[in-house]
């Protein structure tokens, strides 16, 4: 209907979703928007997808390269694996289909750092950038481009890509208006600057994304919701973890070694971040700030309750009922939000100035705090690494948790060996379960392992834990780290052979 089109030249690129798919070509590479379930293109991929399984079933082998910001939807990412059209992804997933089609070694993934992606795209190793695909919410008189409720990678798909497709997403907010942060000075060595940001509310770029009009080759009218996954109010595990890390933020205020509106705050995603946010509205501390990658329900819990002052991050990610309380009052919380480049709101320089408390899940650690966050049995893919790695290496305090066991009480999560390495231990200050926490500042690999044993694994394992490690002690090779190779994997193995560590 074009009412958020205020450029009167860019009218003409209007299109179908289809039309718009014709003009992407087989082995090419596509810059996609999104990010965890918030501001991804919901149509073009859908059609693109139908075209690629046209493509073949005329034997046509049609598959692409696809970058985006991070997770996307069912629409995208689920989509286009189902059709068999993704030959190399990055540099997230969390798409069960997607996730299958890897671990099956039918789809090349890239792991990687998030703050990564914007300047390794820009080094130019990872080859060129055929088509954008980009979600906005609205384009301005100048043709300037209105993000929508993730800004991820956009910016620079949109500067690196030869042609670029917009979905323009009416469901979005039109009140997205001026809550964009989009830096454009960042460079390649040796041309790079410090990066002006002192404060989690520093505003340093632009509300817009910059866009040479020649390029845009079609724009597709959307009005679809984005993936907005349900709720899950806290269980009694999440409960107690986010209860341990209460405890702990107090103690550190009361010893001086935090102020009492804590440092700007990171929070990964899912339910026992969830309920650690939600503990935080309860709690004692004051006019917080989040320096952070998205905005979850419980940051807007902390943002109504007035504890919580501003939070910036790069993207949403809320359930459909958080989701519509933001989209109804989005002028109001406009002032009190910040979404920036995934380059800028995940950047190290800018995590260690802030000083952030990092607070991120995991897979396993293991007795000496190694975190996989990646890798089941050290060999299939659950998501990827994100931006944990971004916040645990560069924060203030860097924290990890976990419910203690997995699948039932069939998996420990603390185990002699981690079998896949994100991070390594001197990335893991603090280890949380339901069981309690253990603070790993300062302390020598065997000081940490029997705190982490001791402290948070699950009674059930304890005992194997602790006699796993006085076997170490005794027979181990050099005893910095006591290991005893040949044994640190076997949980693992017993899992796969069995179905269960125990
Ligand atoms: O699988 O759903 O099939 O049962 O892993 O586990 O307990 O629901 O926990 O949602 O907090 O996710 C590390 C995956 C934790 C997440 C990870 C299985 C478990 C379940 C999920 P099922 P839970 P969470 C900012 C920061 C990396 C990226 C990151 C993650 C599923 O936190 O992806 O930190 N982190 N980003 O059963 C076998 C174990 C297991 C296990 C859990 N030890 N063995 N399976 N599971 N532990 C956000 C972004 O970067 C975008």
């Amino acid at each position: 209907n074009g009412t958020r089109i205020g450029c009167e030249r860019l009218r003409s690129k209007v299109m179908s979703a289809e039309d718009a798919a014709s003009l992407i070509d087989s082995g090419s590479t596509v810059g996609m928007s999104g990010f965890t379930g918030s501001g991804y293109p919901k149509t073009v991929p859908l059609a693109l997808a139908a075209r690629i399984e046209a493509a073949h079933a005329a034997g046509d082998p049609f598959r692409l390269r696809v970058w985006t910001g991070a997770s996307t939807g069912p629409e995208l990412d689920g989509a286009l694996a189902k059709a068999d059209g993704i030959e190399f992804r990055l540099p997230y997933n969390s798409d069960p289909i997607a996730r299958e089609k890897i671990n099956r070694g039918e789809m090349e993934y890239f792991d990687m750092h998030l703050s990564q992606v914007a300047p390794m795209a820009w080094q130019g190793f990872l080859g060129p950038l055929d088509t954008a695909v980009i979600e906005i919410s609205g384009i301005r008189p100048d043709g300037s481009l209105i993000p929508s409720s993730s800004v991820g990678n956009n910016k620079t798909w949109l500067d690196r890509a030869d042609k670029v497709i917009l979905e323009l997403n009416y469901w979005q907010s039109a009140d997205l208006q001026g809550m964009h942060d989009i830096y454009y000075g960042t460079a390649l060595p040796p041309h790079r600057v410090p990066i002006p940001l002192t404060r989690s509310d520093d505003r340093i770029g632009e509300t817009a994304f910059r866009c040479d009009p020649d390029k845009i080759v079609a724009i597709v009218e959307t009005d679809a919701p984005d993936r907005n996954l349900p709720f899950t109010p806290p269980d009694d595990v999440a409960r107690a973890i986010a209860g341990h890390l209460l405890e702990f933020f107090a103690h550190e205020v009361a010893k001086g070694r935090l102020p009492a509106s804590l440092l700007p705050i990171q929070s990964g995603v899912g339910n026992i971040a969830n309920a650690v946010l939600t503990g935080l509205v309860d709690s004692p501390f004051e006019d917080m700030t989040a320096f952070t990658e998205v905005i979850q329900d419980g940051m807007l819990d902390l943002l109504d309750a007035g504890k919580l002052r501003m939070a910036s991050a790069t993207a949403f990610s809320l359930s459909p009922e958080a989701a519509a309380r933001l989209n109804a009052d989005m002028g109001r919380y406009r002032d009190r939000m910040i979404l920036r480049p995934q380059e800028i709101s995940n950047h190290p320089e800018l995590i260690r100035r802030l000083g952030c408390i990092a607070m991120n899940g995991l897979i396993e650690a293991d007795i000496y705090g190694n975190v996989n966050s990646t890798h089941i049995m050290g060999s299939r893919i659950q998501n990827g690494i994100g931006g944990s790695g971004d916040f645990a290496r560069n924060a203030y305090v860097s924290i990890f948790m976990t419910p203690s066991t997995a699948k039932g009480g069939k998996i420990s999560a603390i185990v002699p060996q981690a079998s896949h390495v994100d991070h390594i231990s001197q990335d893991v200050q603090v280890l949380v379960t339901e069981q309690g926490l253990a603070d790993l500042r300062g302390l020598s690999p065997k000081q940490r392992a029997r705190l982490i044993i001791d402290n948070c694994a699950h009674p059930d394992y304890r005992p194997a834990l602790q006699d796993y490690y006085a076997r170490a002690l005794a027979g181990s090779y050099g005893l910095q780290t006591p290991t005893l190779p040949g044994e640190a994997l076997s949980w693992h193995q017993r899992y796969i052979e069995t179905g269960s560590m125990r």
